[in-house]
C-alpha cells in the first residue's frame, strides 16, 4: 500500500503534533525540508535560522528513533527545490505518495501555498494551542471589544489553572497590578540557561554563517537549546531562578541585563519544543509549593494562556489581509539604526542592541521603547511588522502580527488595544536606568537635547487628535496639551517636526 506524506514545518517540532496522530508509521513518510523559501521570504536572524535547522535536525532523528520514516532535505542538498511545496512533490515522485496530511501552519502565506500545491493536502487543526479556532470565534462574535482579560478568565476556568473551586485562587484573577515595579538597585538575575552547542549545531552554525552571515543580527555566542531535553532543563532554570521574581520586574528594564527575570522560553514554546500545558504547570507547581509569589504564577500563566492565546485568536479571525493594515496611515521609511543600533537614544541602542545580538528583547523593550519610538514616529507599520518578523527568535507571524501590527502600532484600527500603547520619556525613564546616560535630556521637554520621546508623544497625541481625543482613556492627556500655553505647544511640535526632518534625511537621532 503506497503511504501519504506527513509533512512537518520548522515550527512544528512536537511528539503530539496533529499530522502524526493522524499518520501510520508503517506506510506514511515524514517531511521535513530546509528551504530558501522559509528563509528567505524576509530576511530572518541568523541566529533564528540555526536555531530552527538545529532543532529541525534533532527532531528528525528523534522522530527516526520514535518508528518514522523521515525525509529530511538539507539546504545543501543539490535537488533541493527550496520550497516547501517542492520538497513535498519531489517527495511524491520518490514516494509514489499521492496525498500529504499537516498540521495547519501559523502562516496564510504558508496555509494558501499548501492549498495551491500540486498534489492534494488535508490540514488538520493544530491541536497544540488551547482554543480552537472555533473556540475563539464563539467567544469573540458577539463582542463589541475584545479584550483579552475576559477570554483569559474563560481558559482559566476552562484548564483549572490557578482555581480554587469556580473561583480564582488567591481571591483575584489578575495580579498585574503588582508586577509593575521599577529596578530596584543591584539585581542580579543569572539569566537564562546557556547550553554549549554540540556537534550537530555547531555544523548548522557553519552553515548559517555561510549562507547567511552577510545579514543583520549576531551568531557568535550561540546558547539556544535545540532540542526537547535542554528546552525542558531552560523551562527548570527559569522556574528555579527566574520565575520567583519574574512579576515583581516584568515591565522593568536594565541597562545590559537584557533578561532580567523573563522566561525566555518563547523561541522553544513556539517551535513546539515545549507545550503550553507543560510551562503553566510548572508555574502553577512552584506557587503550590511556596517557592514563588501569587503575582508571579499567575502573571506568567496568563501570558501563555490568556495573552498568546489571545493573539493568536485574532490573527486567524482577521485575516490574511491583516498585515497591510494601516488605520493611522503611517508611511515614514524604518530608519537605518534598527539594523544597527546606533542612535544616541540609549533606550532605543540598548533595546535594538540585544535584538541584533541575542534575537531577543523582552516585552517592554519590544512594546515601550522600539514599538512605541515607531508608533510615535509615524514609521509604516508593515515595514515595522516585517523587522519584527525578522529580527526575534521567537517570531511567526500568527504571533508576531498581532502584537505588532495590533497591540503595538494600533494599525488595526483598535482590535486588539483599545488605546495605542505611546508615552513619553518619563515611563521610560521610571521603568529603567537608560535615561542618566543617554545623550538626551528626559526631563527637557523641548529645545536642544530634549529627549525625542517627549516631542514626539505631543505630536503624535497632536496629529491624531481628531481620532483620540473622545476615548475616555485619553481624554486626560488632551487636557493637559490643552493646559499647556500656546508658544509652547507650538514650540514643541517645531522641535517634533525637525526630529522627523532628520529621520527623513538619514542624519544621527
Ligand atoms: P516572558 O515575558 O517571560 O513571558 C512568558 C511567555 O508568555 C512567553 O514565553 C510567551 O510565550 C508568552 N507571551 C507573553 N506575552 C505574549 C504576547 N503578547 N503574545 C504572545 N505570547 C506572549 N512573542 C512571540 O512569541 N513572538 C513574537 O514575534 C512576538 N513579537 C512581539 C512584538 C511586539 C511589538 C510585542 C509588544 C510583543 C511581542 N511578543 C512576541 C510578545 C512577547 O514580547 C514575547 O512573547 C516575550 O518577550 C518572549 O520572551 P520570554 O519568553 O522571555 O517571555
Ligand atoms: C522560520 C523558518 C525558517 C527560517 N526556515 C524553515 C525551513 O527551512 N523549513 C521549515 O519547514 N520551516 C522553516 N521556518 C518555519 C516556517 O517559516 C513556519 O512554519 C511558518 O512561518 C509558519 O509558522
Ligand atoms: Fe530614551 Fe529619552 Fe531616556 Fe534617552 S532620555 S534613554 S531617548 S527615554
Amino acid at each position: 500500500m503506497v503511504g501519504r506524506l506527513i509533512l512537518v514545518l520548522g515550527d512544528q517540532l512536537s511528539d503530539d503534533l496533529s499530522a502524526l496522530a493522524e499518520g501510520d508509521q508503517a506506510t506514511d513518510t515524514v517531511v521535513m525540508a530546509e528551504v530558501h523559501a522559509e528563509t528567505d521570504y524576509v530576511p530572518h536572524h541568523p541566529r533564528k535560522i540555526a536555531f530552527l535547522f538545529a532543532a529541525m535536525r534533532k527532531h528528525a532523528a528523534r522522530l527516526r528513533d520514535a518508528g518514522w520514516t523521515v525525509r529530511y532535505t538539507v539546504l545543501d542538498d543539490p535537488e533541493n527545490t527550496h520550497s516547501i511545496p517542492g520538497e513535498l512533490l519531489r517527495a511524491a515522485e520518490a514516494t509514489g505518495a499521492e496525498e500529504v496530511i499537516a498540521t495547519e501552519p501559523g502562516e496564510f502565506r504558508l496555509i494558501s501555498a499548501l492549498e495551491d500545491a500540486p498534489l492534494p493536502v488535508h490540514l488538520f487543526p493544530d491541536t497544540r494551542f488551547l482554543a480552537s479556532h472555533a473556540e475563539f470565534e464563539a467567544w469573540a462574535k458577539d463582542r463589541k471589544e475584545l479584550r483579552m482579560e475576559w477570554f483569559y478568565r474563560d481558559m482559566r476556568r476552562k484548564t483549572g489553572l490557578m482555581m480554587d473551586g469556580d473561583n480564582p485562587a488567591g481571591g483575584k484573577w489578575n495580579y498585574d497590578h503588582d508586577n509593575r515595579k521599577p529596578p530596584a538597585k543591584g539585581l542580579n538575575p543569572i539569566g537564562p540557561l546557556r547550553h554549549t552547542p554540540d556537534e550537530i549545531t555547531e555544523e548548522v552554525i557553519e552553515l548559517v554563517r555561510t549562507r547567511f552571515g552577510n545579514r543583520y543580527g549576531a551568531l557568535d555566542d550561540f546558547w539556544f537549546a535545540t532540542d526537547r531535553d535542554g528546552a525542558l532543563a531552560a523551562l527548570d532554570h527559569f522556574i528555579d531562578h527566574g520565575l520567583p521574581l519574574y512579576g515583581d520586574y516584568q515591565d522593568a528594564m536594565v541597562a545590559d541585563q537584557p533578561f532580567l527575570y523573563h522566561a525566555i522560553l518563547s523561541v522553544y514554546i513556539n517551535a513546539g519544543l515545549l507545550g503550553w500545558r507543560e510551562v503553566c504547570e510548572a508555574a502553577e507547581q512552584a506557587w503550590k509549593d511556596d517557592h514563588v509569589p501569587i503575582n508571579a504564577a499567575e502573571g506568567f500563566i496568563r501570558q501563555i494562556i490568556g495573552w498568546r492565546e489571545y493573539i493568536r485568536g485574532i490573527y486567524f479571525r482577521e485575516g490574511p489581509d491583516y498585515t497591510t493594515r494601516n488605520e493611522l496611515a503611517h508611511t515614514r521609511d524604518l530608519p537605518e539604526f534598527y539594523w544597527t543600533a546606533d542612535t544616541d537614544m540609549r533606550c532605543m541602542a540598548q533595546a535594538i542592541g540585544t535584538t541584533l545580538a541575542e534575537a531577543y528583547a523582552h516585552h517592554i523593550q519590544r512594546l515601550m521603547v522600539t514599538g512605541n519610538f515607531a508608533l510615535l514616529a509615524g514609521l509604516d507599520p508593515h515595514q515595522v511588522h516585517e523587522w519584527y518578523l525578522v529580527v526575534y527568535a521567537d517570531a511567526y507571524e500568527w504571533v508576531e502580527a498581532p502584537n505588532v501590527i495590533g497591540m503595538s502600532q494600533w494599525a488595526d484600527g483598535g482590535v486588539v488595544g483599545s488605546k495605542p500603547y505611546v508615552s513619553g520619556g518619563n515611563y521610560i525613564n521610571k521603568m529603567s536606568d537608560y535615561c542618566k546616560e543617554c545623550a538626551y535630556s528626559v526631563s527637557k521637554k523641548t529645545g536642544d537635547g530634549a529627549c525625542p520621546f517627549n516631542l514626539l508623544y505631543w505630536h503624535f497625541m497632536d496629529r491624531h487628535r481628531d481620532r483620540f481625543e473622545n476615548n475616555p482613556r485619553m481624554a486626560q492627556m488632551y487636557a493637559t496639551w490643552d493646559r499647556m500655553d500656546a508658544d509652547r505647544r507650538a514650540t514643541v511640535i517645531a522641535d517634533g517636526d525637525a526630529i522627523l526632518a532628520r529621520l527623513d534625511a538619514g542624519d544621527r537621532v
